[in-house]
């Protein structure tokens, strides 16, 4: 059974969410690269791990509007400059992009509660729920780096500790 197609304007909310999701993909990949300059392959990888979580939520999102016979569209990235002068600012960079996409999944679900799209209810509830714990995640692994204030010997121990740290758990 194919479900009900989506107005073109919620498409487009969606597919604008599908480009998101790829910059935060490449944002983390970014990141990633600077922490390695660093010497820190532990939270590289973890950084690494995170950007292949948001490949899934962008493949999440296609399916949805596949599913639909609505069309994705990838869009253009767009990605910020990045100059750490601490470890810490990645994982504040990575926090707040992850706030803005909380924000970007609200404004989805108002749209689609806004049009009674409720056969888009179920994926958009499971990424606010994914957002919760995403930010959850990335504001702890922060508040201790932020702890060991770029001490070696405590970004070395963080770093051990992330490098098998799943970005996703909660
Ligand atoms: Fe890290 O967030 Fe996607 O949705």
């Amino acid at each position: 059974m194919i479900a009900m197609k989506m107005s073109e304007e919620l498409e487009t909310a969606f597919v604008q969410q599908i480009t998101r999701e790829y910059e935060a993909a490449f944002l983390y990949r970014q990141l990633a690269a600077e922490l390695e300059l660093r010497d820190l392959p532990g939270m590289a990888t973890w950084f690494r791990r995170h950007a292949e979580i948001e490949l899934g939520h962008a493949d999440r999102l296609i399916k949805h509007l596949t599913d639909r016979r609505n069309h994705p569209v990838i869009g253009d990235i767009s990605l910020p400059s990045i100059k750490l002068e601490t470890v810490a600012e990645a994982f504040q960079i990575a926090l707040d992009a992850e706030r803005e996409v909380s924000e970007a999944i609200r404004a989805l679900c108002r749209l689609a509660d806004a049009q009674h799209d409720y056969d888009s209810r179920p994926v958009i509830d499971w990424f606010i729920t994914e957002q919760i714990g995403e930010e959850a995640t990335v504001s702890e692994v922060l508040g201790r780096v932020t702890l060991v204030d770029d001490d070696g010997s405590g970004l070395l121990f963080l770093d051990a500790e992330l490098a098998g740290d799943d970005p996703d758990q909660e």
